[in-house]
């Protein structure tokens, strides 16, 4: 049976409304065709189209608004037209909330590190089937749109290697604009579904406003802006001076996205900041390795101390796993069964969105300088 909502009942795919500010930090909501969605807000990576270990009722009982999935991934297995046979992303996967695709390249790119970049596209050829795929910025258009999800990104220029020339940033750049006017001419259903194009520029101060500025006088045709190229590796600093750049120049009127940010600390940084929604495997792909995501920091289940701890991961957590289960009994479910990944994986996005309704009421409250000070000084008790 079709799930409710889809399509157009709002009559434009993207409104956003702050509802309270402090200092730079916004609390707000962005209504898409299928959710109102809450802001600043945390988006569990579903790659190929939900997310590992959960099932869509779960995600719902968390409070989950939003989904990602990835173009790259979908359009290998099953193929976009096969999703589009079910009637979209929302069907196939049965989340009838919100949904994200990213265009696919990044992961080609920096995930797969075996990508080929011309002015045409992004291809690749996977090593493990030796299926080849080119993503030009009106394939990736043409599959988003079959995909139907509530946003899709922009194909982007990402860079690689270990160690690019600033010249190499500056073609990405440039070229990271004329893909995006690409996008914009291919885009079939700018009428229920929104494109948001991505701020390159690496670690560059030039370069970023060169790459805020292009986009930016396209603004009439953006619902919102992301800002890429982060969570490669690169110092703190580096990290929240471009986040602060970007935050500072974007229009105060659309919806933010830091792609590819998951570290709590991170979170209440850059919302600090200014921005409005986050993506990250890191919650869900480090739960399956036995991480659970605390105040402190983590807590190891597989660790042998664990064996005979009988207190739940989180003795203030009121989620299902740390009223039902304890430290004891995950470990042996962590390096025993599957189910084990399942519960550190409910309880790590339980974490990030309890975390996430921290930060959204206490900026509504107006105590948000207090919340950040708590949560750091439960995470770094010394003052470090
Ligand atoms: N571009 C795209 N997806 C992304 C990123 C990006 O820069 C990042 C950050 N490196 C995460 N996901 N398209
Ligand atoms: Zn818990």
């Amino acid at each position: 049976a079709p799930l409710k909502g889809g399509g157009q009942q709002h009559g434009k795919a993207l409104e956003f409304r702050i509802l309270a500010k402090q200092g730079r930090a916004r609390a707000s909501v962005m209504r898409l065709p299928h959710y109102d969605c809450r802001m600043p807000m945390f988006m569990p990576v579903g790659t190929n189209g939900s997310v590992k270990g959960l099932t869509p009722d779960q995600l719902r009982r968390l409070d989950c608004h939003l989904v990602l999935g990835n173009t790259y991934h979908l359009e290998s297995r099953p193929g976009a037209d096969v999703v589009e046979e079910f009637g979209g992303l929302h069907e196939f996967s049965r989340w009838d909330r919100a949904m994200l695709t990213d265009s696919g390249g990044f992961q080609m790119v920096s995930l797969l590190h075996l990508a080929d970049i011309t002015e045409e596209g992004v291809s690749f050829q996977n090593p493990t089937d030796g299926q080849s795929m080119m993503l030009t910025p009106e394939h990736s258009m043409r599959i988003q749109n079959k995909l139907g999800a509530d946003i899709m990104m922009a194909l982007d220029d990402v860079v690689s290697s270990v160690n690019p020339s600033l010249e190499r940033f500056e073609e990405a750049t440039y070229r990271t604009t004329r893909w995006f006017d690409r996008c914009l001419e291919a885009h079939e259903r700018p009428h229920d579904q929104n494109l948001f194009p991505i701020v390159q520029g690496g670690l560059d101060y030039d370069l970023r406003q060169t790459s805020l500025k292009q986009l930016m006088e396209r603004d009439a045709r953006i619902p919102g802006y992301a800002i890429g190229g982060l969570a490669g590796g690169e110092d703190k600093e580096s990290f929240w001076n471009v986040v602060d750049w970007c935050t500072a120049a974007l229009p105060e009127q659309k919806p933010r996205y830091v792609m590819g940010i998951g570290y709590p600390v991170d979170i209440v940084v850059c919302s600090a900041l200014g921005a409005d929604m986050y993506d990250c495997v890191y919650p869900t792909r480090t739960a399956r390795f036995g991480t659970a995501l605390v105040p402190t920091g983590v807590i190891r289940l597989p660790l042998a101390g664990m064996e005979g701890d009988h207190r739940p991961i989180d003795e203030d957590c009121e989620c299902m796993v740390c009223r039902k289960y304890t430290r004891s009994q995950l470990h042996r479910l962590v390096c025993k069964d599957s189910t084990g990944a399942i519960l550190v994986s409910y309880h790590n996005v339980h974490y990030m969105m309890q975390l996430m309704k921290g930060i959204r009421e206490s900026i509504v409250d107006q105590r948000f300088p207090e919340f950040v000070r708590d949560f750091m000084k439960k995470l770094y008790p010394d003052g470090a």
